[in-house]
Parts: structure tokens; sequence; C-alpha cells
């Protein structure tokens, strides 16, 4: 009864927010709202090479894949990648080609701070990513600036990395240096790609930098820093930068959809707890209230004390962190790939963030896939998770700042093409039909590359790169005219739509 009646409120409140963004919108449901960003998105450690040219110093990734090759896909690193150190001009005309107004990249920090730390300042590589900066402004791209896609300074992981709470201090400190340095120009900014998964680098061996395997108790003093640092450094912006930059700060969080596999209250219960565990973790804190949905906190302290522990795994916010945590984001950035299915179960082991969800989850065989096994093609799944997010985190405007398809890599991207035409036709009826607030999107990836531990032969790239070849050209495949029509008209192609 009382999800009905909440079922009935939504369908009303949809369909006045569907009402007035139909108006916004002249009715049209296959168009992009006017000054929406449509662009593509890269990450430093994937595409720059370089590694330790120019001063770059050593980060976790560099470390991982050279300790461990063997963690590595064929012992592939990202030593060269698509040597966009040298060759970033050639993806300003890839983006250029795809008609993107907006590119989504990320600085490495040991690129700027050798030893994450500000005793050394590395001017080749502030002048890299000006270089970047400039060329984008000048071809009419909006620069969207990622300031940690998971490459931790190697030196800043000597002395434990996310998990040890001074990592707020080094990350606001080079958050600083990167408002004074490039803030005149960037306007779109977020602090860390999917904190969600940089803790799996705390909680598990052999897949993510920097393999610290703690599971259970390193993902959330990972998680714990890293909500704190995000807010420290929007705060920074608001009191420091905003007034004189006037950007926007936010942050990049990944989830798949989690559909119940069965419509009964306690697989209900298991999909609320799957988002709260997924998304909430972050988005709740940083959004809503400072602190920590009330099921996490719940079931992390119990299964903590059932261990034994005189302490919960899941570490406190103080009353003046909740303070400045709550409500420290202008947009929120969603990554999302696919759909997952739920039940209510145990997995993993004790103790771990598996077992703390109490949630078991798998994908449907029957689904359309790809050559990466956790991705389905499942279109509706992103419309739903849109809506998902525009209700529970209220005025907060959503980018979505990856979305793609992996496969082998044929020029011949049909599938690539249909995955990009059937999502964007749910996108656009998420904005234009359920109301739901989006600003922006952007397609993973420009081009090929490091797919971390699954390596170069996975790839996402709208334009190919051949990593054999000596001159790593980027050549359009099939998906790059596909979106380039897209990009340029505004509107996707009615036969998308059902
Ligand atoms: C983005 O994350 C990310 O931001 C981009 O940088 C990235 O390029 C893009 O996604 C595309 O992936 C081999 C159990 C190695 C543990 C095979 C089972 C690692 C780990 C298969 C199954 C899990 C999007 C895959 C979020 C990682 C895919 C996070 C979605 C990695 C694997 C596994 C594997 C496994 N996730 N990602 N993984």
């Amino acid at each position: 009864m009382v999800r009905y009646a909440a079922a009935v409120l939504w369908a009303l409140a949809a369909a006045a927010a569907a009402t007035a963004a139909a108006v916004a919108n002249s009715g049209a449901v296959n168009k992009f709202p006017d000054g929406f960003l449509l662009g593509a998105a890269s990450a430093a450690y994937q595409i720059e090479g370089a590694w330790n040219e120019d001063g770059k110093g050593e980060n976790i990734w560099d470390h991982m894949f050279h300790e461990h090759p063997e963690y590595a896909h064929n012992g592939e690193n990202g030593d060269v990648a698509c040597d966009s150190y040298h060759k970033y001009a050639e993806d300003v005309e890839a983006l250029k080609g795809i008609g993107a107004t907006a590119y989504r990249f990320s600085i490495s920090w040991s690129r700027v701070l050798p030893t994450g730390d500000l005793d050394v300042i590395n001017q080749a590589g502030i002048d890299y990513y000006n270089n970047i900066i400039n060329l984008l402004l000048e071809n009419g791209i909006e620069p969207m600036v990622t300031m940690y896609h998971w490459d931790l300074p190697q030196a800043l992981q000597y002395i434990g990395g996310w998990p040890n709470p001074l990592m707020v201090d080094y990350f606001v400190e080079y958050a600083r240096l990167l408002f004074d340095t490039f803030g005149d120009r960037v306007k779109w900014w977020t602090t860390i790609n999917e904190p969600y998964i940089v803790a799996c680098g705390y909680s598990s061996s052999g897949w993510q930098a920097p393999s610290q395997n703690a599971p259970g108790i390193g993902n959330y003093l990972a998680a714990h820093t890293m909500i704190r640092a995000h807010a420290r450094v929007y705060r920074l912006y608001e009191q420091e930068y905003r007034a004189t930059q006037n950007g926007k700060v936010g942050i990049a969080l990944n989830s798949d959809w989690y559909e119940p596999a069965e419509d009964t209250d306690s697989y209900l219960e298991a999909q609320e707890r799957m988002f709260q565990f997924q998304l909430g973790l972050y988005a709740h804190p940083i959004l809503l209230d400072g602190d920590y949905p009330a099921v996490v906190r719940q079931r992390v302290d119990n299964n903590s004390a059932a261990e034994g522990r005189p302490r919960s795994r899941l570490p406190s916010f103080t009353e003046e962190e909740k303070q400045y945590i709550k409500g420290s984001a202008d947009f929120i950035g969603i990554n999302t790939y696919t759909t997952t299915i739920v039940e209510p179960g145990d997995s993993g082991g004790v103790p771990s963030f598996e077992l703390d969800t109490g949630v078991i989850r798998y994908q449907n065989e029957s689904w359309p896939g790809s050559s990466a096994s956790w991705l389905k093609v499942v279109p509706w799944g992103f419309r739903k998770l849109l809506n998902w997010m525009s209700n529970e985190y209220p005025g907060y405007p959503i980018v979505v700042t990856e979305n793609g398809y992996g496969d082998w890599g044929e020029l011949d991207d049909q599938r690539r093409i249909d995955y990009y035409g059937s999502y964007l036709a749910e996108l656009l009826k998420a904005i234009n039909e359920d109301g739901v607030n989006i600003l922006g999107y952007m397609a993973w990836s420009i081009m090929d590359n490091l797919e971390w531990a699954s390596g170069y032969e996975l790839r996402f790239g709208i334009y190919r790169v051949d990593f054999n070849s000596t001159d790593l050209a980027r050549i359009p495949k099939a998906s790059a005219s596909f979106m380039g029509d897209i990009f340029r008209n505004k509107t996707v192609p009615d036969e998308y739509f059902q």
C-alpha cells in the first residue's frame, strides 16, 4: 500500500515534469536540449604513455604492472598506450571528427606532482595539460577535467594510499594547484572517478591497483577518506575560486542498474540495499545529509560486532565533517554501462563488502553481450537508473560521465552503433518523457586504449588505435560517423525509439 501510494505520487511527479520538459523541447523526444554537452571521455593512464618522461613520477598502475606483469593481460601496461603525451593534437582532431562539444579527460597527479606532494611541481606536466586545454578551447570543445582517475602517485601509496586519512590534505593541495593553474579555463571538474572501484584496490588483489587485499576493511577506509577529500575540495572551490572562476565541481560515481529477480518485498529490499551500498555510500553523504545511508551503517556495524570487533569496519564522520560533506556537489556524474540482477543472499568471505550487502549479483546470459564479460546490452536499465538517481537525489543535475561498448576492435562496429543508438534513445526518454535533469553525455571512449587489467585486446574506442603500428594513428570506426551525425544534429535516429 505504501509502495503503491509512492508509485502513484512518483508517476504524477514524473508526468508533471515531463510536461514541462516536453514544452521546453517542443515535444520532440528524439532531440537533445539546448546547451546539452555531447562528447567523449578518456583517462590519463589509459592513453598518455610517456610513463617516466619529462619528470613524471611513478604511479600505482606503473608500479603494479611493472612489479606484477602477471596481473596484466599478456603483461601489457600503460608505458606507451596511445602516446597521447605526444599525440594529443590527434586526439583533439578525433573529437572534432565526431562533433564533440566536450572532452572529459583526466590529469595524471604524478605528472604534475611527481611525489604527490608540493615539493616538486613538474612544469613539463603543467605545460602538457595547458596545451590540451588551450587546443580544446580553440576548437570550441569544453574541457571536463577528472582530477583523479585511479592513478595515485606511488609515493603516496608507500604511506598507505587512500586508507590513510592524511590523503585528504594531499588531495586538497593537488586540487588547489589545479584550480590555480587551469581553473581560469576549466569550468567542469570531477574530483574522483568511481570511488567504488578505487576502494576495490584496497579490498582485493590482482586487478585494481594498488592491489591491497584487505576485504571489508581497506575499501571502507579508502571510501571514508575519499568522501572527505572530495568534500574538502568542493569547499575549497566554493570559498576561494567559484567567485572568480564560476565553474562546477562534481564527482563521477559508477553503478549498473540493479534489477530485482522477483517483484517481492525481500527482493526489492535487496535492490535498495545494493543501490545504497554502491551509490548511496558516496552519494548519500555528499548529496543528502552528510552521512552514510542508514542501511549501510547498520549492516556493517552489526557484522563488525558479530565478528567480535570493538569498532565498526566503517568509520564515522564527526558532526563537523557531516556539515561540510552535506551538499558538496554541483552535479552528480554517473558512469554506467550495463544492468545486473540482484536477489537477497550471502556471497563473499568474512569480512567483505559483498557479505555486508546481503545481495547476490549476476547477469542474465540471454541478454545480448559484448566482448567484456560484465557488459550486457540492456538499454532500458539506463533509463531506470537515471530515474532512480533523479528520484533519490532530487535537485542535483546529472552528467553521464561514461557510457560505451567493448568489442575486439572491428572497424565496422555495428554492435557499438546499436549500443549507442539504443542507450541514447533511453537517455532522451529520461530527459524528455520522464523530466530527468541531465546536462551532458560523454561516450567511453574517444579511442581504443589500455583497458586496465584487460589490456589492449578489449576495445571501447570510437576511433581505432593499432597498438602494433609505429604511428599509433587514430582511425575512425563506423561508429565515429554515427556519433558525428548524432552530435551535430542533436538528434537520435527514429529507428532507435520503440
Ligand atoms: C569504467 O569503469 C572506467 O572508468 C574506465 O576507466 C574503463 O575503461 C571503463 O569503465 C570500461 O571498462 C579482467 C571479479 C580484469 C573481479 C576481467 C570479476 C578484471 C574483477 C572480469 C570480471 C570488473 C566502469 C569489471 C566500471 C570494473 C567493469 C569497473 C566496470 C573487473 C575482469 C571481474 C575483471 C573483475 N568492472 N567497471 N574484473
